[in-house]
Parts: structure tokens; sequence; C-alpha cells
């Protein structure tokens, strides 16, 4: 047996190396929801070609897997209001004037409402027992969320971040951690956007003037990393 507190993970990554240790992460899944990635959910009703998020599912998929091999720690986060839309603020509900808001009925249930099919995770990233799911009225995952709390009382200080969309709550999320003291790696291929140049922009600005926000890397560099890392689990493979 490998003892995991004790191995250092070396993730190649921009602008530099990103390690850490075992217990000390967590992976971020944010708001893979159907309401974003599926047809006749919230994100089509915003005018948008959802398919566009669909490669982000498998790779995330990979890196899921290997955080469940491994006991490490897993955060879903669901994007979504009460069903009585009490913590849903009009700006947010009317912002564009679109046809369907949130609330209304739509054809997976009601728009990025709580207890909706839409508003739930889409079954190939489908959270297990053990793993948290957190469920946020607005972009960032940590504004009006317990999430600081949960990663400090597990001694997190690094996030791999993955979900959609990659200028909106993945971004937001990774902003708002930078801004709590807390390292975010976030995986180019674990996110999507509907927006081809907002997706090359963001990952540009997160990885820009040594890191401002954070680093990027793929999912590729580190499962191998981690598998370089921890040689039996690897070989076990
Ligand atoms: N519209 C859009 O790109 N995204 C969102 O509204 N929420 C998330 O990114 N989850």
């Amino acid at each position: 047996m490998v003892d995991t507190e004790k191995v250092e993970v070396k993730v190649p990554a921009e602008p530099y190396e990103f390690a850490f240790e075992p217990g000390r992460v967590a992976l971020m899944c944010i708001d893979f929801q159907r309401d974003f990635v599926e047809a006749g959910g919230f994100g089509e009703s915003l005018g948008n070609d959802v398919s566009t998020l669909r490669g982000s599912i498998a790779p995330t998929r990979r890196v899921l897997d290997k955080f469940r091999e491994l006991g490490w720690m897993v955060i879903h986060t669901r994007e979504g209001h009460r069903e009585d839309l009490s913590d849903l603020f009009p700006s947010k509900r009317d912002r564009g004037n679109p046809s369907l808001r949130i609330g209304d009925e739509g054809p997976m249930g009601r728009l990025l409402t709580r207890g909706s099919k839409g508003h739930d995770i889409i079954p190939e990233l489908y959270p297990i027992e053990g793993e948290v799911v957190l469920d946020k009225p607005g972009k960032g995952a940590f504004y009006g969320t317990d999430l600081e709390t949960i990663l400090r009382a597990n001694g997190i200080t690094r996030l791999i971040v993955t979900g959609v969309t990659t200028e909106v709550c993945v971004q937001s999320t990774a902003r708002e951690a930078n801004d709590r003291g807390f390292d975010c790696l976030v995986l180019s291929d674990c996110t999507g956007s509907y927006f081809p140049e907002f997706y090359e922009s963001t990952l540009n600005m997160i990885k820009a003037q040594g890191g401002i926000v954070g680093w990027v890397s793929t999912s590729t560099d580190l499962l191998t990393a981690v598998d370089a890392a921890i040689p039996e689990i690897g070989a076990s493979k």
C-alpha cells in the first residue's frame, strides 16, 4: 500500500507545474446538468447550441473515475433555485427577456429549478454515495453556499476544476476560489462553452500573468501525473 498522503502529484501545466498532495485536493464538477448540456433545457432557452459542451463529458468521466478509485474528494455543483423561486433575483429571471424563464415549465420540467429533471446532473457524471452535491443560486460556487466551509473542514487547498460553461460558472468559481486562497487547475478538455472564442479567452485569462487566476492543463496530463506518483495504483489499471 502506498501512503497517498505522502505522495506529491506534479502535473505539467501552464503557466508552470501544478503540484498537490492527494489529501488536499478536490475535484470540482461544475454544473454538468441536463439544463446546460441537453436539448430542451435552460442553455438552449437562451439560444445556445448545447452540443458544443458534450466533448467535455468523456474526459471528465475519466478524471472522476480516477478520483473515485483513489477515494479523493469530489464535489458536484448544480446551478438552480428553490421551487418557490424565493432565492431568484428578478434581474436574473428577466435578463435577456427569453421566451422561457427560470421556473417555467420546459421539456425537462421547470428550468433551473431544484427537483426538476433538467436541473439534475447528467447520467454520465451522476454523483455516487459520499460525493458532495452543492446547490448554488449563482454562477460562482462560493456565492450563497457552504463550499468554503466544506473545503476548509476537509483540509482542501487545491482544486481540479471541470465543468460548464467555461466563461460563466467555471470562471466565476475559479475567481472566487482564487480570492479565498485556493489554487485552481482548470482541465481544458473537461470544460466547454457555447462560444469557442470565449472558451479560448477564458483559459488564456486564467493562466496569464503568471497564473493570475490559476493553472490550465489537460485530463491526460493530470492522469499521467497521478499514475506516475502512485505506481501501485497505476499498475493495477
Ligand atoms: N449561460 C451560460 O453559459 N452558463 C450559465 O448560465 N451557467 C453556467 O455556466 N453553469
